[in-house]
C-alpha cells in the first residue's frame, strides 16, 4: 500500500505562515504538520514502535481499553471516516457526536486545507487499528472543532466548547470522562495570564468529575525556561509535556514541575483522506508535538477510569477467591478457575 502526501502540502512555507498565524491566537497546528512531513521523509519510527509495545502490553495484560466513556477531543475536528475511527458519526458510531463551533454546524469533521490536527490526536488516544493502536481503543469520541478550515482557532470557541461538554456530558450512551485540549496560546508562567477566559469552564469540568488534560505548549526553546503555555498552566487542568523515544523532554516541549510527561516525538497516528493523492484512504502519518504527548494521557485516565470501576470486582473476585481457597482446603482437587483473573 502506497500513498503520497499532496504535494501542496510538502511546501515549507505554508507551514511557516501558519505558525505565525496561531502563534497571535492558539498555536497548536503548525509545528505538528511541519514534522509530520519531516518525520514521513526520515521514516523515524522508533518511538511509535517502542510506544506500540507499551501499549498494546497494557492493553494485552489488564485488558482495560477504556470501554464505557467517551472522550471529548477539542480540536480542528475529526475524520470520522477513517476507519481506526470507527468509519461513522453519530449514534452506534466511535464518534458519537460533537458540533462545529469555527463553523457553526453540526459536522465537526476535520476539512478544509488545514484539516488534520483533531484527527492525528484523536487516533493517539482511540485508534482501532491493531498496529496503530490508541491508547484507549474502547473509547467513544466527541469531536468539538475550534479551528476553521484555514487552521485559525479562537478561544472564544474553545470556551464554548467547554460549556457545551458541561452540557452535554450525560448525553451519550456513555458519558464524557475526559477533554483533550492539545491547543494554547502564547505564554510561558507558572500563572494564569490577566486574560485567561477558561477558568470558570475549568473549574465546572472538575466539579463534574471530568478529567483535563492540556498540551504543555511546544516553544521551550523560545523561552528558554520553565514554565507554561495557557491554558496548560491553570491549575484545573493536567498539563503534559514530551518526552522523546529515549525518555528524554523533548527540546521543544514546554515544562514545570507539576507536568505529567508522555510520549511527543515522532507519533504515528490517524490522517484524514484529503491529505493523500491517488485517492488513498486510512492513511497514517508521524507527527511531533507536546499536542501528542497529551492525548496519551488523556486515553491514560479512561483506562484508570476504568481499573477504578472494576475494583468493586476486584473486591467481590477477591472474596470469591477466597472462598475458593477454603474450598480448596476442603476438596484439594477442585481446579483454579482461569477466566476470571485480569493480571
Ligand atoms: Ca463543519
Ligand atoms: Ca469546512
Ligand atoms: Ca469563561
Amino acid at each position: 500500500m502506497s500513498s503520497d502526501i499532496r504535494p501542496d502540502l510538502q511546501r515549507s512555507p505554508r507551514f511557516e505562515s501558519c505558525e505565525e498565524r496561531l502563534a497571535l491566537s492558539a498555536q497548536p497546528l503548525a509545528d505538528l504538520l511541519t514534522q509530520a512531513l519531516q518525520t514521513q521523509a526520515q521514516g523515524s519510527q522508533f518511538t511509535q514502535t517502542y510506544n506500540q509495545q507499551s501499549i498494546q502490553a497494557v492493553h494485552a495484560n489488564y485488558g482495560f481499553q477504556g470501554k464505557g466513556q467517551t472522550i471529548a477531543v477539542i480540536d480542528s475536528g475529526i475524520a470520522w471516516d477513517h476507519y481506526a475511527l470507527g468509519g461513522g458519526f453519530g449514534n452506534g458510531a466511535k464518534v458519537v457526536g460533537g458540533w462545529d463551533f469555527a463553523e457553526n454546524d453540526a459536522n465537526p469533521y476535520d476539512d478544509g486545507g488545514a484539516g488534520f490536527h483533531g484527527t492525528h490526536v484523536s487516533g493517539i488516544i482511540g485508534s482501532e487499528d491493531p498496529n496503530v493502536r490508541g491508547v484507549a481503543p474502547g473509547v467513544d469520541l466527541v469531536s468539538l472543532r475550534v479551528f476553521n478550515d484555514q487552521g485559525a482557532g479562537s478561544m472564544e470557541w474553545v470556551e464554548q466548547a467547554l460549556q457545551w461538554v458541561h452540557q452535554n456530558r450525560n448525553r451519550f450512551e456513555n458519558p464524557i470522562t475526559a477533554v483533550n485540549l492539545s491547543l494554547g496560546s502564547a505564554w510561558n508562567s507558572s500563572t494564569v495570564p490577566g486574560w485567561a477566559t477558561l477558568e470558570d469552564e475549568f473549574a465546572q469540568l472538575k466539579t463534574d468529575g471530568i478529567f483535563i488534560s492540556v498540551a504543555a505548549g511546544n516553544s521551550f526553546a523560545q523561552y528558554k525556561t520553565a514554565g507554561l503555555a495557557y491554558p496548560a498552566v491553570s491549575s484545573s487542568v493536567v498539563p503534559v509535556a514530551s518526552h522523546g523515544a529515549s525518555g528524554q523532554l523533548s527540546g521543544f516541549s514546554q515544562r514545570e514541575a507539576r507536568v505529567l510527561v508522555a510520549p511527543g516525538e515522532n507519533i504515528r497516528s490517524t490522517a484524514p483522506d484529503h491529505l493523500f493523492t491517488g485517492g488513498a484512504t486510512g492513511q497514517f502519518l508521524g507527527s511531533s508535538g507536546t499536542s501528542m504527548a497529551a492525548p496519551y494521557v488523556a486515553g491514560a485516565s479512561a483506562l484508570l477510569r476504568e481499573a477504578y470501576e472494576f475494583i468493586p470486582d476486584i473486591c467481590r473476585l477477591g472474596r470469591q477467591s477466597l472462598r475458593r481457597s477454603h474450598q480448596r482446603l476442603v476438596q484439594p482437587n477442585q481446579s483454579r478457575p482461569g477466566h476470571l483473573q485480569r493480571d
